[in-house]
C-alpha cells in the first residue's frame, strides 16, 4: 500500500498514519463509475488531467479496484490484493505475460501471476501512455494538418504524417517529441505491442477497454492529427470535454452517407459555380469572392441543418464582406436577380436614402428548410465595411428575437457569426461581444462563430497580424471548444459543423469553426497578391479546386460518376443564366427588399408611417401619483432595504404629494406609463441599475439574504410589459451595439442605453458613426434606440465633463444654411432628420421626450445629454402639472419672467441649452437684470427648431442674440446653433457667443480654473457691453 500512496500522494498530500479507508474518504462527493465499457455520460468526479500534473491513473484504479475488483485490469487486482495484504514495497505486483497484439486473445486471456518486481515499470508506462494521450487531446491539432497550402502560418510541426495501422515509431518519434514536448514519457519501440488500460478519458477504445500501444498511437492521430484539429481542453468542464472526446475519438465516427456526399457535392457545385458566374459575367467588379473557401457555404448550411433539426426556428447572422453575395444567393436564398441587378451601375433607387454597396447590405427570409422540413427565418444584419462591428448587433438582435418569443434557453433563435482571420484576432470588439456571451441580460445561448481563416488580411501576413498561433485565440477566455479544420476537406468541414451545431444545443455556449483556407484571388478580385505574397501565391496557383478534388474523390468512391457531376453542374449554370436574364427587367434598386429587420404592422404596406401626428405625451394624475407611489415604495414583503434608500424613497414619497418630481422621478413616470401601454423597456449599461449617480436605484437589495432583489417597476400594473434594467459589462462598443442590435428586432419597444459618463461613448464611436446616425439612410432600417449621456461641465476634469455634443451635432443632416418649408415642424421635422439630440433642461421635458419617443409614428435614435448636478438641484423639479394630458415637449423653453413681459424693452436674449440655465437665471437674478436679458432654452437641437426661434427672435427686435454655452468654443453647441440662428433671422443680426474659449481638452483639471472660466463666462454673458467693440 506504500507504494500506492506515494503515487496517490503526488496529487493529494496524505498523512503517513491514513489508511485506505480514509484514504477512501478523500474521494469526492459524486458518485463514480468505472465499467468496462465507458459511457461519456458517466458520472465521473474530477478530471484527472487538469491538476496539471502527468496523472493520477493509478488512484483512478485504486479507486475503481475499492469498489468492484472486477472492474480493474486482472493484474491491478491482483497488486491491490497483495499490497492490501501488506506486501512489501516492489513485491505485490505480478507481471502478467506479454501479450500479443490481437484484441480478442486479449480479452480473452487471463494474466497469470508471478512475482516480478517490476510495478515502477509498469506504473510508468501506464503513466506515460496516459500523458500520451493527454498530449493528444491538448496538443494534437499542433500536427493537425489543417493547411491546404501545406505553407501553414502556424508556428508548429506541421509536417504531415500518413498513419497506418502499423504505426512506425521511428516515423511517429519526432512529431511525438513535439507532442509531448520532448520526451516520449520512456516509451520505446519495445513497448508498441504491450497493451495498456485505457483512462476514461478517452474514447478511443470504442467498445475496448484496453489497447496495444500501436493502436493507441493509430487512433490518437486519426482522431487529433488528421484534417480537424480540436483545441478544447483548457475547457474547465468535465462533461464539455468528455463529450467533445466523445465526438472526435469514437473509432469510425465520421461516416456519411452516400446522400449526404451527394448533398455536400451539391453544395459546394452551388457554392463555386456562383462565383465563377459572377467572375464570367462582371470579371472587374469587386465582389469579394469566396475562391479558396467555397466550403463556407456547406458549412453554414449543414449548421443551420443541424440547428433546425434541433428546434431552432430562427438564425440570425452577421458577416464581413468574404462570400457575402454566395451566402445571400446559397444559404439565405435571395432570389439571384436581385443579387445580379445590383452589378447594374445604371439601377435607380427607389427608397429613401442613400443606400450602401451591394456587399453590406442585409436580409430577411423565412422559407422551409429542405432538410428537416421545418420553417427557418434567416436574417443577414447589414453592415458597414468595418470589420467585426455587426458582432454586438447580431447578439441584440438575437437576444431580442428570443425575447420577444419567449425563448429564454436560446431553443428556437440562434446566431451564427462569421469573421475573417485577421479581423477576428485584430478587432477588440470580438473579445468584448464574447464576454457578452455568458452574461444573464446579454446571453444568447450560445454562437457558433465560423472564420474563413484565408491566413491573410489583405496583403498582412498571420506573422504580421497577431501574436497568437491561431486567429482563433481570443475565443478562449469564453471556454468555447475551437475546431479547425482544413477546408480542402468538405467531409471534415462538414462533420466539425454538425458537432458545432451540437455542441450549440446541448451546452448552450459559444463555439468556433475555424475554416484553414486560402484565398485564390487578391484581396478583392481587383488586386494582384503576387506583388505581397508571391510564394504563397505560387503555391495556391498549383492548388485543384476543392469541388474539383471532392468531386474526384466521389468519383472515384463510385458516389457519383462523371455525367451526373457535369449534370449537377449545368443545372446550376443554367438557374444562374436565367436569373441572369430576368434581371436584365428590374430597373429599380428596392433597398427594402433588402431589409434584415422588418417590423411587421407597425408600417402601411408601402413602408410608411401610419400617421404624421404624435398624441400628447401628457399623463393623467392618476398614473401619476401611482408611479410616484410605487416609485417611493418597497412593493414585495419582508424586504430589508438600506436606510440611505429609505431616506431617498422617503423624499420621493413627499414629492409626490406635493405633485413634483425631479429627474429620477420623471424618468420612472416616462417608464412606468409606457410599460402600462405594453411597452417594453430595456435600460441597460454600466451600473445603470442604481444609477452611477445613485439617484435611480431601480434594483433594490434586500440587506439580509444575498442576491434577493425586487424591481419595484415590475409591480405596477397587472397586465404590463415586462421592465429590464441591467447593469453592463464594462465595455460601451460591445454594449451599444448590442443595444442597438435588440433595438432594431421591434418598435414597440423603449431601448436604452446610458454611459457611465457621456465622454465614454467614445469608445463606441464606430456604432455610433455607421450604425446609428445613418443607418436609415443606407439601410432603409429606423432605430429608436435612445442613449442616455450625462454631460455637464462639473469641475471634474478633462474627462467625465462632456458627452462632445458637437460630435453628435456635426452629424445631423439638417441644412443650417435652409429654413425648412414645413408646415408641421413638431413632427415631419423629426420624420425627416437622421437622429434627434436634445439637452433637456426639466424632468418634465424629459419625462416627454422619452414618451414621444414611442408615441411618434416612425423611430429615430435620440441623443439625450443627461444632467449630473442637475438630478439634484432643487430648482431642476417639475410639477405634475407640465406632465398632465395635454402637455407635450417642448422644443424651446421661452423666458416666462419681466423680459418676455416687456419683451421690447429686452437688450440681449441669451440663447443656451442644458445646465447653464440655472447658471444664467441665478445670474441675472443676482445682477437684477430680468427685464434686461431673456434666457431661451434650446431643448431640442436637432433637428434644429428653426420656427420657435425663429418667434423668440422677433419677439425681442432690440435684443443683441448671443448663444451661451458652458463648453469650449469649439466645442458643445455653438457651431451648429450660430448659422442655423442666423438662418432663422435671415441674417439679420450677428450672433455673439459667450462660453469658453477654444480649448484642446474638453475642461480643465483645476477646480479653480473651472470656477473662474465660469464666472468669465456669465460676465461676458451679462455684460452688455461686451460685444459693441465687435459690432
Ligand atoms: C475595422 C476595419 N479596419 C480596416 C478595414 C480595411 N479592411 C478591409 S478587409 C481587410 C482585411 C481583412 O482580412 P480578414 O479579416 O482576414 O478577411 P479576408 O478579407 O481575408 O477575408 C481590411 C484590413 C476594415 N474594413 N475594417
Ligand atoms: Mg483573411
Amino acid at each position: 500500500m506504500l507504494h500506492l500512496r506515494t503515487c496517490a500522494a503526488k496529487l493529494r498530500p496524505l498523512t503517513a498514519s491514513q489508511t485506505v479507508k480514509t484514504l477512501s474518504q478523500h474521494r469526492p462527493a459524486a458518485p463514480r463509475t468505472f465499467r468496462q465499457i465507458r459511457c461519456y455520460s458517466a458520472p465521473v468526479a474530477a478530471e484527472p488531467f487538469l491538476s496539471g500534473t502527468s496523472s493520477n491513473y493509478v488512484e483512478e484504479m485504486y479507486y475503481a479496484w475499492l469498489e468492484n475488483p472486477k472492474s480493474v485490469h486482472k493484474s491491478w487486482d491482483i497488486f491491490f490484493r497483495n499490497a492490501n495484504a501488506g506486501a512489501a514495497p516492489g513485491t505485490a505486483y505480478q507481471s502478467p505475460p506479454p501479450l500479443s497484439t490481437s484484441l480478442s486473445t486479449l480479452s480473452q486471456a487471463q494474466f497469470l501471476v508471478q512475482a516480478q518486481p517490476n510495478v515502477d515499470k509498469l506504473v510508468e508506462d501506464h503513466l506515460a501512455v496516459q500523458s500520451l494521450i493527454r498530449a493528444y487531446q491538448v496538443r494534437g491539432h499542433h500536427i493537425a494538418k489543417l493547411d491546404p497550402l501545406g505553407i501553414s502560418c502556424v508556428n508548429f510541426d506541421d509536417a504531415p504524417v500518413t498513419v497506418s495501422p502499423n504505426v512506425d515509431l521511428a516515423v511517429f518519434k519526432e512529431r511525438l517529441r513535439v507532442l509531448t514536448v520532448g520526451g516520449f514519457y520512456g516509451l520505446d519501440e519495445s513497448d508498441l505491442d504491450k497493451v495498456f488500460h485505457l483512462p476514461t478519458t478517452t474514447f478511443i477504445g470504442g467498445n475496448e477497454s484496453a489497447l496495444p500501444l500501436r493502436e493507441i498511437i493509430r487512433r490518437l492521430e486519426m482522431a487529433y492529427c488528421q484534417h480537424i484539429g480540436v483545441e478544447f481542453m483548457f475547457i474547465n468542464d468535465l462533461e464539455q470535454c468528455q463529450w467533445i472526446r466523445q465526438k472526435f475519438e469514437t473509432p469510425g465516427i465520421m461516416q456519411f452517407t452516400n446522400e449526404e456526399k451527394r448533398t455536400l457535392l451539391a453544395r459546394l457545385v452551388r457554392s463555386t459555380r456562383f462565383e465563377e458566374f459572377l467572375h464570367r459575367k462582371w470579371s472587374s467588379e469587386k465582389r469579394f469572392g469566396l475562391e479558396g473557401c467555397e466550403v463556407l457555404i456547406p458549412a453554414l448550411k449543414t449548421i443551420i441543418d443541424k440547428s433546425s433539426e434541433k428546434g431552432v426556428d430562427y438564425v440570425i447572422m452577421g458577416m464581413p464582406h468574404r462570400g457575402r453575395l454566395n451566402v445571400l444567393a446559397n444559404v439565405i436564398r435571395k432570389e439571384l436577380e436581385q443579387i445580379f441587378c445590383q452589378f447594374d451601375s445604371k439601377l435607380e433607387a427607389a427608397d429613401e436614402g442613400s443606400g450602401d454597396v451591394k456587399y453590406h447590405l442585409g436580409m430577411y427570409h423565412r422559407r422551409i428548410n429542405r432538410v428537416t422540413d421545418r420553417n427557418i427565418t434567416l436574417s443577414l444584419v447589414a453592415n458597414p465595411s468595418h470589420l467585426e462591428a455587426a458582432d454586438p448587433v447580431v447578439q441584440g438582435k438575437t437576444k431580442a428575437e428570443q425575447f420577444y418569443c419567449g425563448d429564454t434557453e436560446g431553443k428556437k433563435v440562434m446566431s451564427i457569426l462569421l469573421h475573417g482571420d485577421a479581423a477576428f484576432a485584430g478587432q477588440g470588439i470580438v473579445y468584448e461581444t464574447f464576454h457578452l456571451s455568458d452574461l444573464p441580460s446579454y446571453t444568447t445561448h450560445g454562437t457558433v462563430h465560423v472564420v474563413v481563416n484565408n491566413q491573410i488580411g489583405f496583403t498582412t501576413d498571420p506573422r504580421m497580424a497577431r501574436s497568437s498561433p491561431y486567429p482563433t485565440d481570443v475565443a478562449r477566455v469564453v471556454n468555447a471548444p475551437i475546431f479547425h479544420v482544413n477546408a480542402d476537406d468538405p467531409e471534415a468541414v462538414v462533420y466539425v459543423c454538425n458537432v458545432a451545431a451540437e455542441w450549440r444545443s446541448t451546452f448552450h455556449k459559444d463555439v468556433v469553426v475555424d475554416l484553414v483556407c486560402y484565398r485564390r484571388n487578391g484581396h478583392n478580385e481587383m488586386d494582384e497578391p503576387m506583388f505581397t505574397q508571391p510564394l504563397m501565391y505560387k503555391q495556391i496557383r498549383k492548388q485543384k479546386p476543392v469541388l474539383q478534388k471532392y468531386a474526384e474523390l466521389l468519383i472515384s468512391q463510385g458516389v457519383v460518376n462523371q455525367l451526373e457531376y457535369e449534370e449537377e453542374i449545368a443545372k446550376y449554370d443554367k438557374i444562374c443564366e436565367e436569373a441572369h436574364a430576368r434581371s436584365k427587367d428590374e430597373k429599380i434598386l428596392h433597398i427594402k427588399h433588402w431589409l434584415d429587420s422588418p417590423w411587421p404592422g407597425f408600417f402601411t404596406l408601402d413602408g410608411q408611417p401610419r400617421s404624421m401626428t404624435c398624441p400628447s405625451t401628457g399623463l393623467n394624475e392618476a398614473d401619476l401619483t401611482h408611479i410616484g407611489q410605487v416609485a417611493s415604495s418597497v412593493p414585495v414583503e419582508d424586504f430589508t432595504i438600506h436606510g440611505g434608500l429609505s431616506r431617498i424613497l422617503k423624499t420621493r414619497g413627499e414629492m409626490v404629494k406635493n405633485r413634483t418630481v425631479d429627474w429620477a422621478l420623471a424618468e420612472y413616470m416616462a417608464f412606468g406609463s409606457l410599460l402600462k401601454e405594453g411597452i417594453h423597456i430595456r435600460l441597460s449599461g454600466q451600473d445603470v441599475e442604481r444609477g452611477t449617480f445613485s439617484h435611480r436605484h431601480h434594483v433594490l437589495h434586500d440587506q439580509n439574504v444575498d442576491k434577493r432583489t425586487c424591481i419595484p417597476m415590475n409591480h405596477l400594473w397587472p397586465n404590463q410589459a415586462p421592465y429590464t434594467v441591467c447593469n453592463s459589462s464594462l465595455s460601451e462598443y460591445g454594449v451599444l451595439g448590442f443595444e442597438l442590435g435588440f433595438a432594431m428586432a421591434s418598435p414597440n419597444a423603449l431601448v436604452l442605453w446610458e454611459a457611465q459618463f457621456g465622454d465614454f461613448h467614445n469608445t463606441a464611436q464606430c456604432i455610433i458613426d455607421q450604425f446609428i446616425c445613418p443607418g436609415q439612410a443606407k439601410w432603409v432600417r429606423q432605430n429608436g434606440i435612445v442613449l442616455l449621456l450625462p454631460h455637464g461641465m462639473e469641475g471634474m476634469g478633462p474627462e467625465h465633463s462632456s458627452a462632445r455634443p458637437e460630435r453628435f451635432l456635426q452629424m445631423c443632416n439638417d441644412d443650417p444654411d435652409v429654413f425648412p418649408k414645413l408646415d408641421d415642424f413638431d413632427v415631419r421635422q423629426l420624420y425627416e432628420c437622421n437622429w434627434i439630440v436634445v439637452n433637456c433642461s426639466t424632468p418634465a421635458n424629459f419625462f416627454h421626450v422619452l414618451r414621444r419617443q414611442i408615441l411618434l409614428p416612425f423611430r429615430k435614435p435620440l441623443i439625450i445629454f443627461t444632467p449630473k448636478s442637475l438630478l439634484r438641484h432643487p430648482e431642476a423639479r417639475s410639477s405634475f402639472d407640465d406632465m398632465l394630458p395635454g402637455t407635450h415637449f417642448l422644443r424651446v423653453i421661452p423666458d416666462g419672467g419681466p423680459a418676455a413681459q416687456s419683451p421690447e424693452q429686452v437688450k440681449r436674449v441669451l440663447f443656451c441649452t442644458g445646465k447653464v440655465y440655472y447658471d444664467l437665471t441665478r445670474e441675472r437674478k443676482a445682477r437684477q437684470m430680468e427685464a434686461d436679458v431673456a434666457i431661451t432654452r434650446v431643448e431640442q437641437l436637432s433637428p434644429f427648431p428653426f420656427d420657435l426661434l425663429q418667434r423668440e427672435a422677433e419677439k425681442y427686435p432690440a435684443a443683441e442674440l448671443v448663444w451661451c454655452q458652458e463648453e469650449h468654443k469649439n466645442q458643445g453647441y455653438y457651431d451648429y446653433v450660430k448659422p442655423r440662428l442666423r438662418t432663422t433671422i435671415n441674417r439679420a443680426k450677428p450672433v455673439w457667443y459667450a462660453g469658453r474659449e477654444p480649448a484642446a481638452a474638453p475642461a480643465t483639471g483645476n477646480k479653480k480654473t473651472h470656477l473662474t472660466e465660469l464666472q468669465r463666462l456669465l460676465d461676458t454673458a451679462f455684460n452688455l457691453d461686451a460685444f459693441k467693440d465687435l459690432a
